[in-house]
């Protein structure tokens, strides 16, 4: 059922305490609209933790991590945030598939889930919805968890690039700034511009790596475990990579496919323009937005490619 803020906030300040869970392959928006959550239901009083079936990325995001996820405990409340689709808790979803009580999201291709769900479908980042439910709640945002929720914004956003970047994004990251004093431009270079020698290493490959198809309309880069074990780099390295795929002029769609496991890939899509991603994802059983989304796939890597490439050529022909 979809809810709005009132009725967020009437649960949430009903709840004892909360396990909040963000989604595998944690980004800076899961984690930050997670731990910005945990500060608020901290100044309410009401005790929580964060989790991910994955492990938080270390050191880029030990600024909103470090502080602590909180401590073991039977949690009566789930929460779920920026989780558009059960799957996409990873193996959590055998704990708490079906028992989200609770979502905070952003993502057009909601799956509806949880027993409520606080949709915001226009929303930059869930960590947007996050903080305008704080100032409707008229709860204290401590500088954790602004930097936590700035964070959030700044990354889902591509640094307020994408045209996903709402005027709220915009007056948010203001309201932070000058609120909070946070320091944005380390933020920004820890997220936008910090990388190991490895992943400096793959970008220099990239026009090797890039495969045009469909006459360019699609450009796609594969990375597979062995590169990866090559260059010492961890998938979650790979963060931020997708937009690379649509840099090559008339490239309309473009897809990053990194390989998670031996013959799984998580393939991330990225739209120049016209072309809804989310749409072609939903297909093959993905979704996110109409300009940055994703699915995973099974297979080996030419046949699981062959698939997307239809996917995408279908799409086109429309
Ligand atoms: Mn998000």
């Amino acid at each position: 059922m979809l809810i709005g803020y009132s009725e967020t906030e009437t649960f949430l300040r009903n709840c004892k305490d909360a396990v909040i869970l963000t989604h595998q392959s944690p980004d800076g928006d899961c984690i930050g609209a997670g731990f910005g959550l945990k500060d608020i239901l901290a100044e309410l009083g009401i005790r929580s933790r964060v989790i991910c079936c994955d492990e938080f990325p270390s050191p880029r995001y030990d600024f909103m991590t470090k502080a602590g996820a909180g401590e073991e405990f039977e949690p009566q409340t789930v929460i779920a945030v920026d989780i558009a689709d059960e799957k996409l808790m990873g193996s959590y979803a055998e704990i708490y598939g079906g028992k989200v009580q609770l979502c905070i999201d952003h993502h057009e291709s909601n799956k509806n889930y949880a027993e409520k769900t606080l949709l915001r479908e226009k929303a930059t980042a869930t960590c947007e919805i996050i903080y305008d439910l704080a100032k409707y709640m008229g709860v204290n945002i401590t500088r954790h968890c602004a930097m936590c929720l700035y964070t959030g914004i700044a990354t889902d956003s591509g640094c307020f690039r994408y045209s996903c970047t709402t005027p709220r994004a915009h007056e948010i990251a203001a309201e932070l700034k000058r609120s909070y004093d946070i320091d944005f431009a380390k933020i920004n270079r820890y997220m936008f511009e910090v990388k190991s020698l490895g992943r400096i290493k793959l970008e220099a490959k990239v026009s090797d790596l890039l495969e045009e198809h469909l006459g360019g309309k699609l450009a796609v880069i594969a990375v597979t475990q062995d590169m990866m074990k090559e260059l010492g780099i961890a998938p979650d390295e790979l963060e931020g990579f997708a937009p690379l795929t649509i840099q090559l002029e008339n490239t309309e769609v473009g897809i990053l496919m990194r390989e998670r496991e031996p013959n799984v890939f998580k393939c991330s899509f990225r739209s120049a323009d016209a072309v809804n991603v989310s749409a072609i994802c939903q297909t093959i059983g993905g979704g996110g937005h109409a300009k940055a989304a994703g699915c995973t796939v099974e297979g080996a890597l030419e046949d699981v490619k062959a698939e997307l490439i239809e996917a995408v050529r279908k799409a086109l022909d429309k």
